[in-house]
């Protein structure tokens, strides 16, 4: 039974944009008093965030909506949006704060049992909510295949579901964030000995690292970019039948004077995005070369700042570039890179033999890999924090992707569309 009028209530309230640099602070200082504070603005943050995806959802066309993933989307998200719903209803937050004032605000003495039970609640609550929207993208991606199909042979515009797509995940997005964040700082609080990698959105984090949360405050771009060519190599290397894949050469512009390049990242989302682009760079290299000619031309990253402290990341291909007609499609939802007769399977085997590697990392993406997900979705993530992602083409030679990293004081959540 879903409340509507509950739901549209909650709906009303304006979504608080996440600040990156606001997430480091928190998890700087991270403290009982802290985490119970952050429980505070989740409680009041999440259901919003839920009530928006519901109402996008139920604003969808029939034909979309009624389907059945869309449905099980549905009834997840109304769920969700229950159980917080009612656990921000049960005012045991008030009684918390009504508590410490009792005491004067003072320290934090007799009721850390309490404090502690409350918190381990909300983490489970947390906890669960995230598996259940696990399947969120797989649900998503079937959804918009079934009514892909029906819209060929409708021939109806798409627009709508591209506003919606964006729209959702982004929310969606955000919501992950939020709750990986949490999550993780109360795991890294009680458990600082332990790796958090099973916590939600986080990444195995690599030896010198000091993991905030879902951030790293200072992460070696060149070693995650290190990672994301491995397993996009990884993954080519089996979907041809052990051809070896070309090289991935990474370059550091002069202002960076071949020092490491440290910036504040969500490392899940940075490899998640160079990990989509550099599996089209090396299927393009590939395609173009010919698989009997087994010496490739590298594929080119390129590390440069720019005059506002923002990072640019190029990843240029020599894998022949593409139509204009084909490159505004790219970040389409319903569209794919890869050529529908020879490589239909590509996303398939790739699904199925990298399920180990890109599990510990971003897993729950992995079946969006072919659905034609992967380009709008890394843009999205690149945009989400005040970044972007450009793709241009030059014919006859390459292609170039440019993602650009906000500075660290603009990593601020964006909510709109651009
Ligand atoms: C291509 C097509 C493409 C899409 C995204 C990133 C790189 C490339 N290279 O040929």
């Amino acid at each position: 039974a879903v409340d509507l009028q509950r739901i549209k209530l909650a709906a009303t309230r304006r979504e608080t944009p996440l600040s990156i640099l606001q997430c480091l602070k928190l998890g700087e200082s991270v403290s009982t008093k802290a985490l119970l504070k952050n429980l505070a603005f989740l409680n009041r943050e999440l259901p919003v965030r839920f009530a928006r995806r519901i109402l996008e959802l139920s604003g969808l066309p029939n034909d979309l909506r009624e389907t059945e993933p869309f449905q099980n989307l549905l009834r997840n998200y109304s769920l969700s949006f229950d159980e917080l719903q009612t656990y921000s209803d049960s005012n045991r937050l008030m009684f918390l704060d009504a508590d410490a004032q009792r005491r004067g605000d003072s320290e934090l003495d007799g009721d850390e049992a309490m404090e502690f039970a409350i918190q381990k609640e909300y983490a489970d609550l947390l906890q669960a909510i995230t598996n259940r929207h696990k399947q969120d993208v797989i649900f998503m991606a079937h959804g918009i295949s079934l009514f892909k199909r029906y819209q060929i042979s409708r021939n109806k515009p798409c627009e709508e579901i591209q506003r919606f797509l964006n729209s959702f995940n982004r929310g969606r997005l955000g919501i992950r964030i939020m709750v990986g964040h949490h999550l993780a700082l109360q795991h890294q609080f009680y458990h600082p000995e332990e790796p958090s990698s099973s916590a939600y959105l986080s990444m195995p984090s690599s030896a010198h690292s000091r993991r905030v949360g879902i951030i790293e405050p200072q992460c070696d771009i060149e070693a995650l970019i290190l990672r994301a060519s491995q397993s996009a190599q990884f993954v080519f290397f089996h979907h041809y039948n052990t051809v070896f894949p070309p090289n991935v050469h990474i370059e550091h512009s002069k202002e960076l004077g071949g020092k490491k390049v440290r910036f504040p990242v969500v490392p899940a989302l940075l490899h998640h995005i160079l990990f989509e682009l550099l599996k089209n760079s090396l299927r393009a290299t590939a395609e173009f070369h010919g698989l009997e000619k087994p010496s490739f031309p590298d594929i080119v990253v390129k590390l440069s700042s720019t005059s506002d402290g923002a990072l640019n990341i190029v990843i240029k291909d020599y894998g022949g570039g593409m139509p204009s007609s084909k490159e505004e499609k790219l970040f389409n939802y319903m569209f794919t890179t890869a050529s529908s007769t020879v490589y239909l399977d590509f996303p398939s085997i790739m699904t199925a033999v990298e399920k180990k590697p890109v599990n510990a990392t971003m897993g729950e993406n992995l079946p969006l890999c072919g659905f034609g997900f992967g380009l709008a979705t890394s843009r999205l993530y690149a945009r989400l924090f005040n970044g972007d992602l450009t793709i241009k083409s030059i014919i006859g030679n390459g292609t170039e992707a440019t993602i650009r990293l906000a500075r660290l004081e603009d990593q601020i959540e964006q909510l709109g569309d651009k």
